[in-house]
């Protein structure tokens, strides 16, 4: 396999960024930010990519922070929020605005940033032996790459707080009960089913669903009225597109809808 630290895989329809430091449990060094930033970029150039899966190689889905490399070194502590500026921050700020869905395919353990950036996608399926860890607390250090944000609303209060708290390790079963992740599934089946669900993706109504999740980030922070605004704008918007035609249409003549992708017209 090629020691790239991230591997991009071209589909029909969608992309699968594979985050490849398997010896360090793929934990984020400068190279791999660089390399995964410009890989969603690419992505996100490419009008025929109308979905992301995001998944590790080797035994871990990501381990956060490389704590052996030269931004994370004990003593440094401007250039630890430096850090966050200048690569976790952004990558979270991207997941979520991404115009198609991001599915978290996570394979192994999710630990410290690994486990947020884990959060931060729009669907997040998990092998049964994988795990979710807020490695923070346990080197002296705060939840980030939004971790603060998603886990209280994730799972509540009580349970964010004693995540954080303690840097426990929540297996993906019980992740699921508890609404954190959307499913748990064996592990043999976790790529096959992350790729139904992207293939799912890759003929859906794009630019619809990329309102649904402009929408739900925006609901986060929105009041009722404020948001009953906004959906009234985003349903505009989406009968305006080409595919809420189409969509009608093939249910009347009881067909499959034949969706315009991620185009505008
Ligand atoms: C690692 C790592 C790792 C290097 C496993 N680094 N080698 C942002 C701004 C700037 C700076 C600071 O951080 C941040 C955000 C963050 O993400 S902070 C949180 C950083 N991550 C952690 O603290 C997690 C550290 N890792 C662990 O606690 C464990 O490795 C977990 C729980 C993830 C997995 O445990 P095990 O399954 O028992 O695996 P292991 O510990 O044996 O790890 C396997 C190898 O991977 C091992 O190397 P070795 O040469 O001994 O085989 C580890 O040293 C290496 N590794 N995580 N983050």
């Amino acid at each position: 396999m090629s020691d790239s630290p991230i591997l991009t895989e071209l589909r029909a329809g969608y992309r699968v960024i594979t985050l490849n430091r398997p010896e360090r449990l793929n934990a984020f060094n400068e190279a791999m930010h660089l390399a995964l930033r410009a890989a969603i970029a690419e992505a996100e150039a490419d009008e025929g990519c109308r979905a992301l899966m995001i998944t590790g190689s080797g035994r871990g889905f990501c381990a956060g922070q490389d704590l052996a490399d030269r931004l994370a070194r004990p003593g440094e502590s401007m250039v630890l929020g430096g850090t966050l500026e200048q690569h976790y921050n952004p990558l979270i700020r991207k997941l979520r605005s991404l115009p198609f869905p991001v599915v978290a395919a996570v394979n192994g353990v999710a630990a410290g940033a690994g486990c947020n950036i884990a959060l931060a996608c729009d669907v997040v399926l998990a092998g049964r032996s994988a795990s979710f860890v807020q490695a923070f607390a346990r080197i002296g250090l705060v939840p980030d790459s939004g971790g603060t944000w998603f886990l209280p609303r994730l799972i509540g209060e009580a349970r964010a707080r004693a995540l954080a708290l303690t840097g426990e390790a929540l297996p993906a079963e019980k992740a699921e009960a508890w609404g954190m992740i959307y499913k748990c599934v064996d592990d043999d089946a976790l790529q096959p089913d992350a790729a139904t669900l992207c293939e799912r993706f890759a003929i859906a109504p794009t630019q619809g669903l990329a309102l649904i999740k402009r929408a739900l980030n925006a609901s986060a922070t929105n009041t009722l009225d404020a948001q009953l605004d906004l959906e009234r704008d985003s349903q505009r918007e989406a009968s305006l597109t080409p595919d809420y035609g189409e969509g009608v249409r093939a249910f009347m003549e009881k067909r499959k809808p034949n969706f315009t992708g991620r185009k505008k017209p």
